[in-house]
């Protein structure tokens, strides 16, 4: 496989308006980020993906763009973020965007212009359809934030226009050269300004399947999940081959895509030598619950279940392309909270779970507060106390489907995005040392227990593992086993013991006991050296190897 300079790099995602507030509004900025690039750096972080900061009504926290060109005051000005750009470098950090370019805000411009003059050329950007009241809808398809993906346009009663997020998002018209040349025009402007890449936002939306029909019913609103429909768009290939021709390979860029169920012959096309991308995240697992906000009982992740999906997931792309491995990001539950029992939450389980996805084949994005442990929220009591436009969606299905108020509060508390929104917990003093004022969204009540001060000097923190784990992974002398070397699930018929082989150079283990109950397994190898563990004393000299609930090893083999 040819080399890239990501390959071995270890991002971050920060998302800014929960990371840190430098100037007292209760929200996070760019020169809060600049205040934490020494902890970054010393972390061992090489790329940071910030979360959009362009001008937004904040309708969907920043995915929602009104002027692709200018940052939000709320976040800073465009000098912090070239003083961020310039400070990154000097660390050897370099800063990925986001670029959200199925829809745009419905008070950016183009939209205000459409509005004017709906046949017009701005009218063009968007999907804006005839629509007399009475009359059906030209489809059925059901916002991802849930109600119909048609909204009156503003000023006009007998046209409506498409918007698959929020009503505040109009999606953009793909379909139309001048508009994706605007978009490219855009995102060589911001590669010119020396970010290192982007992450593209909900990218295989862009692409419908036309002209517009209804999809089989799916739920009691009379709806039908958009996926119906994007299972049979066709064509997206073209405008992704486009884009990158046009943009990311002229620069070299680092792209990871936002991409959900690609099919299997596609993957080539999307990461492979000359894909549209450098990578994609995997989102294998973070589909193992999904209806578990409709699903009384509730769906448990067991470890073979997250174990055997991770698994597929990156044989399925073996020798084809990266993956960038996650366990939580800014759409998700935190994912300690997701994939290990409540009861069984501590900082031990922590790192076995960081251990497990960080030495996997591909690129490890940490998303912030991961490297320190944060959890869901313990409690949620009422609907207010979060912010998330996603959440009454959430909310209502779930009284749809039956739950009584509390179950569906619950549901909240499991499912939110919120729980990967609530500020960094940097202190156990006031806010959590997020902000000296009032933070947006309620930090997490359990910030005296969980925060990064606690953990800087403590060796055996769930930090201080994500440091020595970070420096393990990027060790020259395991470059060829860790980032180039195969990938070898063994012993995948022991019940809860994720185990795998990356060979290279040096032969590497990795073994994990997802169990709170201890086990005796037999490699067909010889352990020679532990490179880390979770544990003191982890006795690798017997042929059976005794291991605790919740052991992590990984160890040179012979
Ligand atoms: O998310 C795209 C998306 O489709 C899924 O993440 C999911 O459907 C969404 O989180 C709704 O629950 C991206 C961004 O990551 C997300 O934050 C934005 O809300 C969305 O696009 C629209 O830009
Ligand atoms: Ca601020």
């Amino acid at each position: 496989m040819e080399r890239k300079w990501w390959h071995n790099k270890v991002a971050y995602q920060i998302y800014p308006k929960s990371f840190k507030d430098s100037n007292g509004d209760g929200i996070g900025d760019i020169q809060g980020i600049i205040e934490k690039l020494d902890y970054l750096s010393d972390l061992g972080v090489d790329i940071i993906w910030l979360s959009p900061i362009y001008c937004s009504p904040l309708a969907d926290q920043g995915y929602d763009i009104s002027d692709y060109y200018n940052i939000d005051p709320r976040f800073g000005t465009m000098d912090d973020l070239d003083e961020l750009i310039a400070e990154g470098k000097k660390r050897g950090i370099g800063i990925v965007m986001d670029l959200v370019v199925n829809h745009c805000s419905d008070e950016h411009i183009w939209f205000k212009k459409a509005c004017e003059d709906p046949e017009g050329h701005y009218g063009k950007f968007f999907y804006i359809e005839d629509y007399k009241d009475g009359e059906p809808l030209p489809c059925n398809w059901r916002s991802y934030f849930g109600g119909s993906c048609w909204e009156k346009l503003p000023g006009h009663d007998d046209k409506i226009y498409l918007h698959v997020f929020h009503k505040k998002q109009p999606d953009l018209n793909w379909e139309n050269p001048l508009l994706r040349k605007e978009v490219y025009k855009m995102i060589n402007w911001w590669l010119d300004k020396g970010i290192a890449g982007f992450r593209i936002d909900a990218i295989i939306n862009i692409k419908k399947k036309l002209p517009f029909k209804n999809y089989p019913v799916d739920r009691d609103d009379g709806l039908s999940d958009i996926g119906n429909m994007l299972e049979e768009a066709t064509g997206i290939g073209e405008f992704l081959t486009e884009m990158a021709e046009e943009t990311f390979r002229k620069y070299d860029a680092f792209s990871v895509g936002e991409v959900f169920n690609e099919k299997d012959s596609e993957l080539p096309l999307f990461i492979g030598k000359r894909g549209y991308f450098s990578s994609m995240f995997d989102f294998s697992t973070s589909g193992l619950d999904l209806n578990d906000r409709f699903t009384k009982g509730g769906i448990t992740i067991t470890p073979n279940d997250y174990r055997d999906t991770i698994f597929k997931a990156h044989k399925r792309v073996e020798g084809i392309g990266y993956l960038s491995n996650i366990i939580e990001n800014h759409d998700e539950p935190r994912g300690v909270s997701r994939y290990i029992p409540a009861s069984e939450l501590s900082s031990k389980s922590k790192k076995m779970l960081a251990g497990i996805y960080f030495l996997l084949p591909g690129i490890p994005f940490i998303y912030q507060g991961q490297e320190i442990g944060m959890e869901n929220l313990a409690q949620v009591d009422s609907l207010d106390q979060l912010d998330d436009c996603a959440n009454t969606d959430l909310y209502n299905t779930a009284i749809e489907f039956g739950f009584t108020e509390k179950e569906a509060l619950e549901v909240l508390r499991k499912h939110s995005r919120d729980n990967a929104r609530t500020p960094f917990q940097w202190t156990g003093n006031t806010n959590a040392g997020f902000s000296t004022s009032q933070p947006w969204l309620l930090v997490n009540p359990n910030y005296k227990e969980i925060n990064l001060e606690s953990q800087l000097s403590d060796s055996d923190s769930v930090y201080s593992f994500y440091k020595k784990l970070i420096a393990l992974r990027k060790n020259p002398e395991y470059e060829d086993s860790l980032i180039y070397g195969s990938f070898e699930p063994i012993l995948t018929d022991v019940d809860n013991l994720v185990c795998y082989y990356r060979k290279g150079t040096k032969k590497i283990v990795v073994i994990a006991n997802f169990q709170n109950k201890g086990i005796s397994i037999k490699l067909d190898s010889k352990i020679s050296k532990v490179l880390l563990a979770n544990r003191d004393n982890f006795d690798y000299t017997n042929e059976k190897l005794n291991l605790l609930g919740y052991d992590y090893i990984v160890a040179e083999v012979l």
